[in-house]
């Protein structure tokens, strides 16, 4: 199957007719070929959005609303279908690939209830006769950048708050999963978003987003993958509004008082669900002294029985890598371990699935310390480094001096360590007796430090980076009434 670009309602080739293909990971057959978009087409895209941005903003927003409203219906009629693509494409396993479709569908709902919200506010004025409100405006055409490994949820943090505010969206979804991309875009469409009003282009390489983001009719835009990519965006967009949000190295702190086994059972689904390849996938156990060699061997046991195999057979635990190219960083980051004096306590090593598949064992490295690679380094797989600690103060220290701030979390039945943890844990997200990984649409998501670039997305905070403030004034005196000079002279006639 060919799946085409979406610019200004249409379904077209890209301007140079070529397609690229992409390949199921867990048996490294084609999924589909895709119009590959040029940086030509960009302009093309652009305009388009440009195009429908007059009316799309001037529609009242309980009416954009209400499109939100039945993109979300729509995507719980698509679910399944959009789910087996998408676990086709990247290869997460279907229940997983389930609840990327369905934090969309949560997220339509929350951002169509928007439509009647968008709070701005009022204040009191200084001045008689006069009325002072701050609104939040759009801003124009914003471009999305998204990754492969939340193909539609990541996404739909991206456009459904941009689109109830009011702008019109060029979205480049990741090389690695156009189709489950596009195949999201024509949901929009069936719902009748107005033409133009998401554009979507598909390309491998870096022109590509790279045009999208120089080009001079995009006023925001919003990022989503690797610390590398967000740099050289951060560096290219200058005086344009920019979200980046990057890589995680999140810690799991795990105290001599923990519940032993939801603990396990916790880490092992935060290190190694959708295989590791989550910005908020636990990578670092800090785990106490007391409780660690009774941890490491129910962690080993644990993850020595995870089933590889292909995503789709409900039977598997954990699905393959990306692609051979992740697998090969994986076991490079593995040598890199053993070398610093790490152990290999679980796993360690690349594998297929029948003779195919981009897999990797879920892998345990114990004997990590603060400042090895291994430990500071994202390397975006399932590889669970281990560090041991004599206590709270040590484990959130450790936690904090990482390059990333993204989630961090703690086991404790303590109440008091419990709200220490919270207190003193600098990621953008902590959990309490939870993994690290799992964050509603509801409350912010990002992180601090090398994570991102100081936004939010989800939640409220999500509508920052999508509108702007405007101030409205109304002096309805009927003379000047200068603001901090007249107000002067009402305070001392009065006296
Ligand atoms: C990501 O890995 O980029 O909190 C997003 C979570 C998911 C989203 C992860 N809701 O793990």
């Amino acid at each position: 199957m060919r799946y085409l670009s979406f610019i200004g309602g249409q379904w077209r080739e890209g301007s140079g007719g070529a397609a690229f293909p992409t390949y199921n990971p867990a048996t490294e057959e084609k999924v589909a070929d895709v119009a590959q978009a040029e940086a030509a087409d960009v302009d093309a895209a652009v305009q388009a959005a440009q195009n429908a941005y007059p009316a799309w903003r001037l529609t009242p927003a309980p009416r954009r609303g209400e499109i939100l409203q039945r993109v979300g219906e729509r995507l719980r009629e698509h679910k399944e279908a959009l789910a087996r693509l998408l676990t086709q494409e990247m290869g997460k396993v279907l229940a997983e690939a389930r609840g990327d479709v369905q934090e969309a569908i949560d997220m339509a709902f929350y951002m169509a209830g928007e439509g009647r919200r968008l709070l701005g506010y009022t204040a009191p004025v200084e001045l008689p006769d006069k009325f002072g409100m701050a609104v939040r405006d759009p801003i124009g055409v914003c471009a999305l950048i998204t990754p492969w490994n939340f193909p539609i949820a990541v996404p739909s943090w991206k456009i459904f708050p941009a689109l109830i505010a009011g702008n019109t969206l060029v979205w480049k979804p990741s090389p690695e999963s156009p189709a489950t991309a596009l195949a999201f875009a024509r949901v929009f469409e069936e719902a009748g978003l107005p033409a133009g009003v998401l554009n979507v282009l598909c390309g491998p390489g870096a022109d590509l987003g790279r045009a999208l983001v120089a080009h001079p009719g995009v006023r925001v835009i919003s990022f989503t993958g690797s610390t590398e990519t967000g740099r050289a965006i951060a560096r290219e967009a200058a005086g344009k509004k920019v979200s980046l949000e990057m890589g995680g190295k999140n810690a799991i702190l795990v105290l001599d008082d923990a519940n032993f086994d939801l603990a396990v059972e916790a880490i092992t689904w935060s290190a190694f669900g959708t295989t590791g390849q989550r910005c908020t996938a636990c990578s670092r156990l800090i785990v106490q002294r007391g409780i660690a060699p009774r941890l490491k061997e129910a962690l080993a046991a644990k993850t020595r029985a995870l089933r590889l195999g292909d995503g789709l057979d409900p039977a598997n635990d954990v699905g393959p890598v990306i692609n051979r190219a992740a697998q090969e960083r994986i076991a490079r980051y593995i040598a890199v371990g053993r070398q610093e004096g790490a152990r290999v306590l679980a796993g360690g090593a690349a594998a297929s699935v029948n003779g195919r598949g981009f897999f990797f064992q879920p892998t345990l490295l114990d004997g990590v310390t603060a400042g090895m690679r291994v430990e500071r380094e994202e390397i975006f797989g399932p590889v669970l480094s281990i560090l041991e600690v004599a206590g709270l103060d040590e484990a959130v220290a450790i936690a904090n001096g990482s390059p990333y701030g993204l989630s961090s979390s703690v086991f404790t039945q303590d109440v008091n360590q419990a709200f220490r943890a919270i207190r003193d844990l600098t990621t953008g997200i902590v959990y309490v007796n939870h993994g690290t990984t799992g964050a509603e649409i509801q409350f912010p998501f990002g992180g601090t430090r090398g994570t991102g670039n100081g936004h939010r997305e989800a939640g409220q905070a999500g509508l920052e980076v999508f509108t702007e403030w405007k101030s409205i004034y109304v002096d309805f005196s009927g003379r000047l009434q200068r603001a901090q000079i007249d107000t002067e002279a009402i305070l001392a006639a009065e006296h």
